[in-house]
């Protein structure tokens, strides 16, 4: 029988991937909406027409109960979080809500729901958890690559919800004997990523400028350091570590690092284009506390996963840059559900 994948977090970047993944790989796969009328569902449903739709709210516990139950998930992947880190220090007590409580909540629907207590722990044929951690959590780095064992020195309101998520995915793995991990994943990008974020934001600037609808691009800090890779990559790892014998975390990323202005020489680079005739650097975009260097050691993924990233750095911008010139040039609106490609 197929094996059946509850994803949270489904109208996202990843989860768009991750679902396309599993469905290729004979899944059965489910996902989590949540809001009475919420506009990227119809994104999801035109783009990945075989996922079958449960709703369900990260801040609400019985939802997420009632949607296993219903599911009857043999893995749950939950990337449901609020993701953009400037958000979490203009609203700080809703993304320790969703992305920090909101996995206790998922965490708790899975136990409550397979009958697990600490004395019976949770035995054979169980729902196995994965979380969406993140390298926002070694935020100040203690040394550099990041690895499994390098200590967290989170910067954010979000890197703080995010530590408190892997810790608890780590404690019930600990206490009650379940198959719950973690993939510490780096910045993960494609042309399906929110226009907030700093890749989209200058691919989709890069394209503006081109097709003489801009004629600057505002950006903030450019000596930020980040190993970004691409997410379609990353979502294979996902569903590797669920495989894996032992329930065990991850570090995914690809082991080189650029900053923000290489990013940018890169990205007007593909256009054929000067980016210092256009880049406006602007201090309101810069952050309270910054994560300036972030470097993946993903040894062990690669030892004992075998996973591998298979687009770099230079591929994963030309890609970015020519699918958002595709999108303007026909008159597309990066923020309407039908932009996808
Ligand atoms: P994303 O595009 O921002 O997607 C976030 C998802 O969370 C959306 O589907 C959103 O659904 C959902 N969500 C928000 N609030 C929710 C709630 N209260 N209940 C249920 N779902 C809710 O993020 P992404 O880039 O795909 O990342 C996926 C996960 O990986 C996130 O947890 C993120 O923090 C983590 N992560 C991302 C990266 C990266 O570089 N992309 C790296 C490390 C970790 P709505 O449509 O309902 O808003
Ligand atoms: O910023 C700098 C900014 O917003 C990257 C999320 O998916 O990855 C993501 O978090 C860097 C930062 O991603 C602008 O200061 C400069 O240093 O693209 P970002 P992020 O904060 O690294 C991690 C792994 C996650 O887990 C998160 O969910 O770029 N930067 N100028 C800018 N950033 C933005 N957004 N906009 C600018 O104008």
């Amino acid at each position: 029988m197929a094996r059946r994948a509850l994803i949270t977090g489904i109208t996202g970047q990843d989860g768009s991937y991750l679902a396309e993944h599993l469905l290729s790989e004979g899944y059965e796969v489910w996902g989590l909406v949540r809001g009475q009328a919420n506009p990227r569902v119809s994104r999801v449903r035109r783009l990945l027409q075989d996922v079958q739709l449960v709703r369900g709210d990260l801040l609400d516990q019985g939802s997420l109960i009632s949607a296993v139950e219903k599911v009857q998930p043999d893995e749950v992947y939950n990337l449901g979080a609020i993701s953009f880190v400037p958000m979490s220090w203009e609203q700080a007590e809703l993304t320790a809500e969703v992305t920090g409580m909101g996995v206790l909540r998922m965490l708790e629907a899975i136990r409550v729901c397979s009958g697990i207590t600490a004395a019976r722990g949770a035995g054979s044929g169980q729902i196995r958890f994965y979380q969406a951690s993140s390298s926002e959590m070694f935020g100040q780095v203690r040394e550099t690559p990041q690895n499994e064992r390098t200590p967290f020195h989170p910067r954010s309101p979000y890197g703080v919800a995010k530590t408190y998520g892997h810790f608890l995915t780590q404690n019930y793995r600990e206490s009650y004997g379940m198959f719950a991990v973690s993939g510490i994943l780096f910045n993960h990008e494609s042309p399906r990523r929110g226009a907030e974020f700093v890749t989209r934001k200058v691919s989709l600037g890069v394209a503006r400028i081109k097709l003489g609808l801009a004629t600057e691009l505002r950006l903030g800090n450019l000596e930020a350091r980040r190993d970004w890779g691409f997410a379609g990559d990353y979502a294979r790892a996902m569903r590797l570590m669920l495989q894996a014998a032992e329930p065990e975390d991850y570090v995914i990323g690809t082991g080189r690092t650029q900053s923000v202005r290489e990013l940018v020489e890169a990205a007007f680079g593909a256009a054929g284009l000067d980016w210092e005739r256009y880049v406006v650097c602007d201090q309101s975009l810069h952050r309270p506390a910054e994560v300036d260097l972030l470097c993946a050691d993903p040894k062990k993924a690669r030892t004992q996963l075998g996973w591998e990233p298979t687009v770099s750095f230079e591929e994963l911008v030309a890609m970015m840059v020519e699918s958002d010139l595709t999108l303007l040039a026909g008159g597309g609106d990066p923020h309407q559900d039908s932009s996808w490609p």
